[in-house]
C-alpha cells in the first residue's frame, strides 16, 4: 500500500475521532487495531511494544487466548442476570477469588472508581455501626499524590488540579497526608472518627513512587492500634505487576480492604472487586449497594481465567525478573537525559532530565517512530510498564530501541 494511502488511514480515524469524540484525552498519534501478548499494530499495520498495557489492565498479554476462549465460551451462554437473580457463576467466582487472596467476602464491582467508592461507603458504614462513629461524621485518610479514578468522590481527595479543578463543589470528610510520611499519618489517625485510610502500595500516576520500605508495615500497625481500616488500592500496582501477586506482598502485610481492577480481566471488560472479611462486608445489607453489571457471569468467568493465568503462568516471577534487567538494562545506557530510573517489577517510571519541557513528549514520539509505545506521567516522568508476559529478547529489543530514541533527543 503507498505510504500516502498508509498514513491517511490513521488520519482518517484521527479526525472522527476529533469530531464525534470528546476531547477529553491526548493520546499520542497512533491508531491501534491489533493486539496481541506484548506487541499491538496500528492500522498502518506497523508493530509496537505495548509499554503502558492499557494502564496495566493487560497484565497477561493483549487477547490472552485462555482469557479469550473463557469470554466466547460464557458470551454464548449467559452474560448478565443482573443481581435480581442468582447466577452459577457468581458463586462459584465469589469463593474462587476469596480463596486466591485470603478474604470472607467480595463484593464484584465493573471500573476501578466503582471499587473505590465501594470500600469507601463499606469503610463509613464500619465506622458507623463497629466503631460508634457518629452518623456523617467518618473521615477517611488519603495519600497526596493519590489517583483512583474520576468519580466526584475520587477527584474530591486528589491533589492533581487537572484531575479536581472545576469539578467542585467536593465530597466532605476526606483528609489527606503526605504519602510515605508515617509520623503525618500517625497524628491524622488520633481522630476517633476516622474510618480508614484507603493508599495505593506504589503511587502510580504520581509517577511511580515507591515508599521506603517499612512504610507498609508501618502503615498496618498503625491502623490497627486506632481501630482504622487500611484499605489498598491495589488496581495497579495488584495481579503480579510490581513482581509479586499484592504489592502489599512484599511487606507481607494483609490490607482490611483490597481493592482490584483492570488485569482482574485481562483487559478484555470492566471487572473490579473489593475483597473484606464479614466484620466489613457485612454491614452494608441487601439492597443498599450494587450496579447493573456487577457480578455478571460474563466478567466472573473472564476474572477467574484471568487470575488462573497469573498463577499458572508465573508472571509474579517474570515480572520480578523482567522488571530488574530492564532497570539495570536502562541505567546501564547512562543516558545524560534519564535522571533517574525507579519501581519494582514491570511498573517503572524514567524521570527524564532535558532543558526542554516537552522533552518527555518528543522521546515518547521517537519511540513510537521505532516501535514502542509509552507515555508521560506528569511531564517528566515516562513509565514503562509492558504485559508481565515479556521475555528477556523483548525487554533487550525495547532497550536497544530506548536507547536509539534517546540518542535522538
Ligand atoms: C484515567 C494510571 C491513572 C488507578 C488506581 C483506581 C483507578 C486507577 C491506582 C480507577 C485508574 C487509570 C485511569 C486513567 C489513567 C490511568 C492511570 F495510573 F493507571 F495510569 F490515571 F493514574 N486506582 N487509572 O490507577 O480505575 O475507574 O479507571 O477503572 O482516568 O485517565 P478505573
Amino acid at each position: 500500500m503507498a505510504t500516502q494511502t498508509m498514513a491517511g488511514q490513521s488520519a482518517h480515524y484521527l479526525r472522527l475521532e476529533e469530531q464525534y469524540g470528546a476531547h477529553n484525552y491526548h493520546p499520542l498519534p497512533v491508531v491501534l487495531e491489533k493486539g496481541e501478548g506484548v506487541f499491538v499494530w496500528d492500522v498502518e499495520g506497523k508493530q509496537y511494544f505495548d509499554f503502558l498495557s492499557g494502564y496495566s489492565a493487560v497484565n497477561q498479554g493483549h487477547c490472552h487466548p485462555r482469557i479469550i476462549q473463557a469470554l466466547i465460551q460464557q458470551a454464548q451462554k449467559l452474560t448478565l442476570t443482573s443481581r435480581a437473580f442468582h447466577s452459577n457463576l457468581l458463586g462459584e467466582y465469589a469463593e474462587f477469588i476469596t480463596r486466591y487472596f485470603g478474604y470472607d467476602k467480595v463484593l464484584p464491582m465493573n471500573t476501578g472508581v466503582e471499587g473505590g467508592e465501594t470500600a469507601v461507603k463499606l469503610a463509613r458504614r464500619w465506622a458507623y455501626d463497629k466503631k460508634g462513629v457518629p452518623e456523617n461524621q467518618a473521615k477517611v485518610i488519603f495519600a497526596r499524590g493519590n489517583f483512583w479514578g474520576r468519580t466526584m468522590a475520587a477527584i474530591s481527595s486528589s491533589t492533581d488540579p487537572s484531575s479536581y479543578k472545576g469539578f467542585g463543589p467536593y465530597m466532605p470528610g476526606f483528609e489527606l497526608v503526605p504519602y510515605n510520611n508515617i509520623p503525618e499519618l500517625e497524628k491524622a489517625l488520633q481522630d476517633k472518627n476516622v474510618a480508614a485510610f484507603m493508599v495505593e502500595p506504589i503511587q502510580g500516576e504520581a509517577g511511580v513512587v515507591v515508599p521506603d520500605a517499612g512504610y507498609l508495615t508501618r502503615v498496618r500497625e498503625l491502623c490497627t492500634q486506632y481501630n482504622v481500616l487500611f484499605i489498598a488500592d491495589e488496581i495497579q500496582t495488584g495481579l503480579a505487576r510490581t513482581g509479586k501477586m499484592l504489592a502489599c506482598d512484599h511487606e507481607n502485610v494483609r490490607p482490611d480492604m483490597l481493592i482490584l481492577g483492570k488485569a482482574l480481566s485481562g483487559g478484555t471488560m470492566p471487572v473490579s472487586a473489593v475483597l473484606a472479611d464479614d466484620e466489613v462486608m457485612l454491614n452494608i445489607k441487601p439492597g443498599e449497594h450494587g450496579s447493573t453489571y456487577g457480578g455478571n457471569p460474563l466478567a466472573c468467568a473472564v476474572a477467574m481465567e484471568a487470575l488462573k493465568v497469573l498463577k499458572e503462568e508465573k508472571l509474579a516471577e517474570n515480572a520480578a525478573a523482567m522488571g530488574e534487567l530492564f532497570r539495570s538494562r536502562l541505567e546501564a545506557l547512562q543516558s545524560p537525559h534519564i535522571q533517574l530510573v525507579r519501581g519494582k517489577g514491570l511498573l517503572n517510571a524514567a524521570v527524564i532530565a532535558h532543558p526542554d519541557a516537552e522533552a518527555a513528549w518528543t522521546l515518547c514520539l521517537e519511540l513510537k517512530d521505532l516501535g514502542l509505545l509509552a507515555k508521560p506521567t506528569h511531564g517528566d516522568k515516562i513509565r514503562f510498564a509492558p504485559p508481565l508476559v515479556i521475555n528477556e529478547e523483548q525487554i533487550n529489543d525495547s532497550i536497544s530501541i530506548i536507547s536509539n530514541a534517546l540518542q535522538r533527543l
